[in-house]
């Protein structure tokens, strides 16, 4: 299976950001805590080179601790301003305010000193698409100010959000970009819902999802669905699928497993944490590559 997506309201949007960023101040770049290597966007350090960037990783509570310490740790080595959170909880709030106030610090207390005025900071979230941008931005204004959603390509135009007098966010469109080279990354993003289902053939991603979750965490899938691992060889990944469906009960005519039901269950399901964390890249795997 060959992942790809880049629908034109992508260009589009991308080219809506590039409109925007004279009258944004800092951008704040969201990436999924859970493929903190796939869910970043290349084409960014071309699109905002030039601009004051800190990054978020969002959606801590489905990663491995660990992992997110780790990625955390590689990003201020790389001398990122970085933080970690998870949009849905209101903690949240103060957590991202105070940074977003320590990253602004310098440049406001350059403008007052120098102009004797307050100003109001505009910060543009952006990020691939449904890593949570949204939410933090209603997280942040809490209430329900943009929209949110568990698909990809929720938000479709810019909208600014006044959080403060003095901080305003810019909601963007999640964007990828034109090719996946590695398809490796390409399926992490498929199993985290950074890509439209309906582009790709989801049974057999949940197969590939099963294979790759059971040579990683090989205790998930036996401790959620109540399946023994299947043995490795051809179609382990199919038979995984087979075995949770009949265990389920979910049948198609003649009583046989329907495994494209079983599918979209098992991906839903994984979206949703409930077969614990789980982080698909770990920091500095991909170094120099
Ligand atoms: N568990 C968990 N879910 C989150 C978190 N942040 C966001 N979500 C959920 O992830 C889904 C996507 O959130 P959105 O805010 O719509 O994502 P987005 O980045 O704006 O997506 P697009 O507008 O499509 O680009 C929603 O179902 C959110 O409730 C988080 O930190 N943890
Ligand atoms: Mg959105």
């Amino acid at each position: 299976m060959n992942i790809q997506w880049y629908p034109g309201h992508m260009t589009k949007a991308r080219r809506m950001i590039e409109e925007k960023l004279p009258v944004v101040d800092i951008v704040m770049e969201v990436v999924d805590a859970r493929a903190p290597q796939a869910s970043r966007n290349p084409a960014f350090d071309d699109l905002f080179a030039g601009k004051e960037r800190v990054v978020i990783l969002n959606k801590a509570d489905l990663a491995e601790k660990e992992a997110t310490r780790a990625w955390m740790a590689w990003y201020r080595e790389h001398g990122w301003y970085a933080m970690e959170a998870v949009a849905t909880q209101s903690r949240t709030r103060k957590e991202v305010m105070a940074f977003v106030e320590r990253a602004m610090r310098p440049r406001l207390q350059a403008v007052l000193e120098k102009k004797g005025v307050r100003k109001v900071t505009r910060a543009m979230m952006v990020g691939i698409p449904n890593v949570g941008k949204s939410a933090l931005i209603n997280c942040l204004a809490g209430g329900g100010s943009a929209k949110v959603g568990n698909q990809p390509g929720v938000t479709r135009g810019a909208q600014l959000i006044r959080i403060t007098p003095y901080l305003e966010l810019l909601d963007t469109p999640g964007i990828l970009w034109p090719r996946f080279d590695d398809q490796g990354l390409a399926r992490h993003l498929a199993y985290t819902g950074a890509v439209k289902d309906q582009v790709m053939d989801t049974e057999e991603l949940a197969c590939l999802f099963l294979e790759e979750v059971e040579a990683r965490w090989p205790e998930a899938v036996s401790r959620r669905y109540g399946v023994p691992a299947s043995a490795p060889g051809p179609q382990r990944g199919y038979r995984m699928l087979e075995a949770i469906a009949r265990k389920r009960g979910i049948l198609a005519g003649g009583g046989l497993p329907d495994c494209e039901r079983a599918a979209a269950m098992v991906l839903t399901e994984y979206r949703a944490g409930k077969l614990g964390p789980m982080t698909w890249e770990c920091a500095g795997e991909y170094d120099g590559r």
